[in-house]
């Protein structure tokens, strides 16, 4: 895999992480979500993320079944607080979540984008049920296996609620779900995915969000706060390595998949924080010059290059707030962990 031979390519297809990824990120394992990619967006992908001036692979690929259960096991470790904190506030503030909605004043439809297995919603659920509101329940996920489960559960534990799950991607179930109802809507985007986004990515995200929602609709973002710089940064670089594995099986699934040649030992993950900017940054560096052959194609890595994968941003009330106004909401309520870590914000779709 050494070598000296550079080689730029020219590909398409690449399109914003932001408005591709679909990662539905829960308490339960994920199933892959390979699924839903064509091998030659995968490559198309790789290609062109490989030839940028700065390397960088998205993230969104890093949800493979191997992935899926990393990615569970992170949530699970005690470094990795964001699901946890959100955990704690869906189980606790229910009853806050819900008080801005007007949960009384008329029927509505709450639609999750990236439902995962549901558990933390399912705590919103049990109260608005409680509450005798008038709601059907949307979840949305690429992943028809994970809705199956999330709806055998649902009918188990609260068979009074009305749930139907729509598979596919965010936004043609939005406009698919907008055509056919007429209710107001509730919308929940949950486990900081926002985090995931460029700037530019979160309020494009946001403003297209905004574009299929009615005046006085409503949404609720899981967002992670800026705090203490060694809690995010050990949050991404965990004592048990395993964001580290996290980062190095998406190189093992473009070998996979991809009939690449990464030697895994040439590469070291790096996490970096800036607490200015809240921009969280994994990276994979090349332990020593290498080339790795992917689709025929030879990518020279220089020792000590960086890899980009993944940006997980950390967000001020301010960062918040302004957010929401660039977007065409208004910001109606907070709701935090008792840590002050997490952030579920609710705003309200202006006139
Ligand atoms: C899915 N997303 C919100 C996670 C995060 O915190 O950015 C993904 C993750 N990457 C490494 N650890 C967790």
């Amino acid at each position: 895999m050494s070598g000296s031979t550079s080689q730029l390519y020219s590909v398409g297809g690449h399109s914003s992480p932001a408005i591709d990824a679909q990662p539905s990120h829960s308490i339960s394992a994920q199933p892959s979500h390979a699924v839903t990619t064509t091998p030659s967006t995968f490559l198309n992908d790789v290609l062109k993320g490989l030839s940028s001036p700065q390397k960088s692979l998205s993230s969104k690929y890093f949800y493979d079944e191997t992935g899926d259960r990393l990615f569970q096991r992170i949530m699970e470790c005690d470094d990795y607080y964001l699901t946890r904190c959100e955990m704690e506030i869906f189980r606790e503030h229910s009853a806050e979540l819900a008080q801005p909605l007007n949960i009384h004043s008329g029927a509505f439809d709450l639609i999750e984008l990236g439902a995962g297995d549901g558990t933390k919603t399912r705590h919103l659920l049990d109260y608005l049920h409680h509450q005798v509101a008038d709601f059907r329940y949307l979840p949305v996920d690429i992943s028809g296996h994970i809705l199956d489960v999330l709806s055998q559960n649902l009918a188990t534990t609260l068979p009074g609620v009305d749930v139907e799950p729509q598979q596919g991607d965010y936004f043609d179930a939005l406009a698919s779900i907008c055509q056919t109802s007429e209710r107001r809507k509730v919308l929940l985007f949950l486990g900081s995915n926002i985090g995931n986004m460029t700037v530019e990515e979160c309020s494009t995200f946001c403003q297209r969000l905004a574009s299929m929602m009615s005046p006085g609709d409503m949404l609720i973002t899981g967002f992670d706060l800026k705090k203490d710089p060694r809690t995010v940064l050990r949050a991404y670089d965990d004592s048990d390595g395993i964001t580290r594995e996290f980062n190095l099986n998406l190189l093992r699934r473009i070998n996979e998949e991809l009939q690449a040649d990464f030697d895994l030992t040439g590469f070291e993950h790096y996490q970096t924080y800036d607490p200015g900017s809240g921009a969280c940054r994994s990276y994979l560096i090349s332990q020593r010059e290498q080339t790795v052959t992917i689709g025929g194609q030879r990518i020279l890595f220089l020792r000590h290059e960086p890899l980009f994968m993944e940006v997980s941003r950390k967000f001020s009330r301010r960062d918040i707030g302004d957010l929401a106004t660039e977007s065409g909401f208004s910001q109606v309520a907070e709701v935090c962990d008792r840590k002050g870590w997490f952030m579920n914000a609710i705003w309200k779709r202006n006139a």
